[in-house]
């Protein structure tokens, strides 16, 4: 960290020893599994800056638009719809819910078999660590698993301004009707907040940002199609992680200027990852900050991660927003369109989800699938099963895993790994 942050930590009311402990690990694990690629694009010098400032510069930039009247809200799903928190001005950012943190004290609150996510979410709260929730003006909870559901119930009492949306289960136009009037409600809730009434103009700017930050995603996925891959799934993970933290118009930008290196890269034959490494395609739960150590077994094991079927991935940001509708009621109903082709395990039945990473693993020439799924996350697990034995059935070679956010089955998963590399290769 460059500057002094202490003060603004401090008034934020966080932990400042904890939280100290928690940036030495996160800069460490960062190190070692970042800095030590090689070939990585010179693009990627900003996304470490990104990372090094991620409680420092970037919640700076929070706090000082708070101080001119800019709200922040805080989200934990992919189904919180940043066009509308755009178009009133505020800025969306994803909940730290990467890391063990606090298990003790989470444990006291939610059974020791809920997923790895929803306990980071407690656990950076109840260890007063997470910057981001601290300066939320609201945070949104969504009804997707069951226990994130009912574990809003609890958060509800450890913060002031949970705000929870219902998400339907069906793909059903009950469902759709579900959806559409929740984000109306949310619309209401988000004008609310920021005093400021969202019309048709500013709907649509809302939407041009956020698809322009999906393009630059878009784009980048395209490009990591070439063999040998431009850059590794780590660092590709990386810019997808942030996608959830930065201020979107400067991470357009970076993304494209990343693109534009990596297009060299392409005509020149060269690559990131030696040519003719066996291509993964990781399926399953979402990866947020700092959860690298799959792909990290993965791409140490000789293999390079060429796509992400996930919410910090290709689940989350394919499919733009139709703006061209030339009323508020046409632009809401394109959101509600876009955001209800999310193929979340939550829906049953879900075979979109099905046909999604099979296309993907044509698409990236993927010669073998590794679905992840969180220990206790019964919509993927349960989901694990019928994927793998439809991809296997269609001849691509699939590998369940089932791991949490401990190292402790880092050797297990990596004898797992390297023996399906040696099948896929
Ligand atoms: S749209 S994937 S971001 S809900 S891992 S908490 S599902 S028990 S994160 Fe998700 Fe939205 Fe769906 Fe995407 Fe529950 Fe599973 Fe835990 Fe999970």
């Amino acid at each position: 960290m460059t500057a002094n942050y202490e003060p603004m930590w401090k008034d934020l009311g966080l932990d400042l020893a904890a939280h100290d402990m928690l940036l030495q690990v996160l800069g460490k694990g960062y190190q070692d599994i970042f800095l030590t690629q090689e070939s990585r694009p010179q693009g990627m010098d900003y996304f470490n800056f990104v990372l090094s400032e991620v409680h420092g510069l970037r919640i700076k930039e929070l706090v000082d638009g708070k101080k001119e009247g800019k709200k922040v809200i805080g989200s934990f799903c992919v189904f919180v719809p940043e066009e509308i928190v755009r178009a009133a001005d505020a800025t969306l950012v994803g909940l730290c819910t990467g890391a063990d943190f606090a298990t003790e004290e989470v444990e006291k609150l939610l059974p020791r078999n809920t997923c790895s996510l929803i306990k980071s979410a407690f656990g950076f709260k109840l260890g007063k660590v997470c910057p981001y929730i601290e300066s939320a003006d609201m945070i949104v909870g969504e009804n997707t698993c069951d226990g994130k559901k009912k574990s809003y119930e609890t958060l509800g009492e450890l913060v002031p301004n949970l705000y929870v949306m219902d998400i339907p289960q069906m793909k059903s136009p009950e469902g759709r009707s579900l959806l559409k009037a929740e984000y109306a409600k949310f619309k209401q809730q988000v004008e609310q907040l920021t005093g400021i009434t969202i019309d048709t103009a500013r709907l649509k700017k809302g939407i041009e940002i956020v698809n322009n930050k999906r393009r630059a995603i878009h784009r980048l996925s395209q490009l990591r199609k070439a063999d040998p891959a431009p850059i590794s799934g780590l660092d590709a993970l990386l810019v997808n992680q942030v996608f959830f933290y930065d201020d979107p118009i400067r991470f357009t930008d970076s993304v494209n200027k990343i693109c534009d290196e990596l297009e060299e890269r392409i005509k020149a034959g060269t690559g990131a990852i030696p040519k003719g490494s066996p291509r993964i395609l990781l399926s399953g739960c979402p990866m947020a900050v700092p959860n690298w150590k799959l792909p990290w077994i993965i791409e140490t094991s000789g293999a390079v991660i060429v796509g992400e079927e996930s919410c910090v991935g290709e689940r989350g940001t394919r499919n733009l927003t139709d703006d061209s509708g030339s009323t508020l009621d046409q632009l809401m109903d394109a959101i509600v369109d876009r955001y209800f082709q999310v193929d979340c395990a939550i829906f049953t039945p879900n075979p979109d989800r099905l046909g999604h990473v099979k296309e993907m693993t044509a698409e990236y020439n993927a010669k073998g699938v590794i679905h992840y799924g969180l220990q206790f996350c019964q919509p993927y697990q349960m989901e694990a099963m019928p994927v793998e034995s439809a991809l296997e059935n269609a001849g691509i070679p699939t590998l369940r895993i089932d791991t949490d956010y401990s190292m402790e089955d880092v050797e297990q998963l990596k004898t797992r790994v390297e023996a399906f590399i040696e099948r896929i290769s």
